[in-house]
């Protein structure tokens, strides 16, 4: 592959998944346990604040005890690597990415590490439990909400996103269902604008089919195999 080509990647929770955070859809996934509507809505955190708080308490202290995998360190020595353009835009909340030495990351879901402040809009690095209505380190008040993209709120930085895609020669779906949108679209917008598609993935997506080229299995045997 010419070292100067602009490479997009879109990550999903199937590239965490061998680093034992819950993916969303598989057998016993974060869906399954919660149902969708209860934790992750802003009317869900309207109507029942502790039991959002409460779970999002759970996931971020659960993603502090994993480590990145074998695909994350492989996505990283590329970003390290590569002399052309390159993003990793991952719709995970985790910073395995960046915990595996990646720099060029955009969290468009938001990130388990930051809080956000409804008072002040503050946007504090985050590592404790939120349910005990801790004060914000700004404003003192008791305010602070998880700083991740919830059903019906836009995602971060799409714009980025957009002009990223447009510059792209190669966009890699990495473990993701193709099952929410914005990310959901954006292979059918690589491909319109040009660019080649890859997807890896342990089983077919909802987008496989938009796909140049699906190659199924394990992240962790997968991408190291496609960065080599
Ligand atoms: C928006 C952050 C508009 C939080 C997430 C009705 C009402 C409201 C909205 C909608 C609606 N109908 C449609 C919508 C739009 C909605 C949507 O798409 N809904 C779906 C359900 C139909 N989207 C939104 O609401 C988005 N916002 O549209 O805003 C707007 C416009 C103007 C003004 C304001 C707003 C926002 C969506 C973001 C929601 N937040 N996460 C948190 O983490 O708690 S979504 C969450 O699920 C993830 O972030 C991800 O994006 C999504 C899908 O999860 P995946 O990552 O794909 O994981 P999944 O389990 O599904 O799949 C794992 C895959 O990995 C599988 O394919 C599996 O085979 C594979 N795998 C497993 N193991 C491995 C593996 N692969 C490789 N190796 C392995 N070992």
């Amino acid at each position: 592959m010419a070292k100067d080509r602009n490479i997009v990647i879109l990550t999903g929770a199937g590239i965490s998944a061998e680093s034992g955070i819950d993916t969303f859809r598989s057998a016993g996934g974060l869906w399954e346990r919660h149902r969708v509507e209860d934790v992750a809505t802003p009317q869900a955190f309207a109507r029942d604040p502790d039991l959002v708080l409460r779970f999002y308490d759970m996931r971020r202290a659960a993603i502090q005890e994993k480590a990145p995998n074998a695909a994350h360190h492989a996505l990283a020595r590329l970003d390290r690597e590569w002399s052309g353009g390159l993003l990793i835009v991952t719709q995970n909340v985790d910073d395995l990415h960046e915990r595996a030495g990646a720099g060029r990351v955009l969290h468009m879901h938001g990130e388990h590490l930051n809080a956000w402040c409804l008072a002040c809009d503050a946007r504090p690095r985050w590592t404790e439990p939120l349910a005990h209505r801790p004060a914000c380190p700004e404003c003192g008040e008791p305010a602070l909400r998880p700083d991740v993209v919830w059903f019906g709120e836009m995602p971060y930085r799409m714009d980025d996103i957009h002009a990223a895609l447009r510059e792209a020669d190669l966009f890699v779906s990495i473990g993701t269902s193709g099952a929410v949108y914005p990310a959901a679209g954006f292979v059918r917008l690589a491909r319109d604008l040009g660019a080649e598609t890859l997807e890896l993935n342990l089983e077919r997506s909802k987008g496989s089919a938009w796909f140049e080229q699906t190659r199924l299995g394990p992240a962790t045997e997968l991408v190291p195999a496609w960065v080599a």
